[in-house]
């Protein structure tokens, strides 16, 4: 069984999101997503949406994922390979390179990022007042 790992904070999921999730899930048989906790989003300076519980419960609830675990850290990235038997580091390309260490331990893929989307853009939008109230 060959095991992906991914990052990530998740929030208001997205179909770039979900571009990524799928990709990861196809170079493997189990995807991991190690979900950003809303202590470690304050170190990220994000705030998200939805606490990490919601974030965690929507993104279990997608086909490609098979497990979530919490992301406390920047440093718990070569233990939870070690713990969890990663084959497979995966991250949007907006990150090339930062996570290149990582070759002593697993592959390392960046995959493209969806353009145009983000969370921040959604939920900009959404607060814009650009929603029509009629039902
Ligand atoms: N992503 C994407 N396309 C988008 C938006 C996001 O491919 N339009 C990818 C990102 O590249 C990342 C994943 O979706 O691989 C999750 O994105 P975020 O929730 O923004 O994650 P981030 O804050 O970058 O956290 O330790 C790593 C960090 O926790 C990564």
């Amino acid at each position: 069984m060959k095991r992906v790992i991914t990052y990530g904070t998740f929030d208001v999921l997205h179909y770039g999101h979900v571009n990524l999730l799928r990709r990861a899930k196809a170079l493997g048989d189990y995807l991991i997503v190690a979900l950003s906790s809303d202590e470690f989003n304050k170190l990220k300076n994000k705030k998200s949406y939805y606490t990490f519980e919601q974030r965690k419960s929507i993104i279990e609830a997608c086909r490609y994922v098979d497990l979530v675990i919490p992301e406390e850290n920047w440093e718990q990235k070569i233990d939870d390979i070690k713990k969890y038997f990663v084959d497979v580091f995966v991250m949007g390309d907006d990150w090339k390179g930062k996570f290149d260490f990582l070759k002593d331990y697993c592959e390392v893929v960046y995959l493209k990022r969806t353009p145009d989307v983000s969370s921040t853009m959604t939920k900009e939008y959404l607060s814009s007042g650009n929603i029509s109230n009629e039902f």
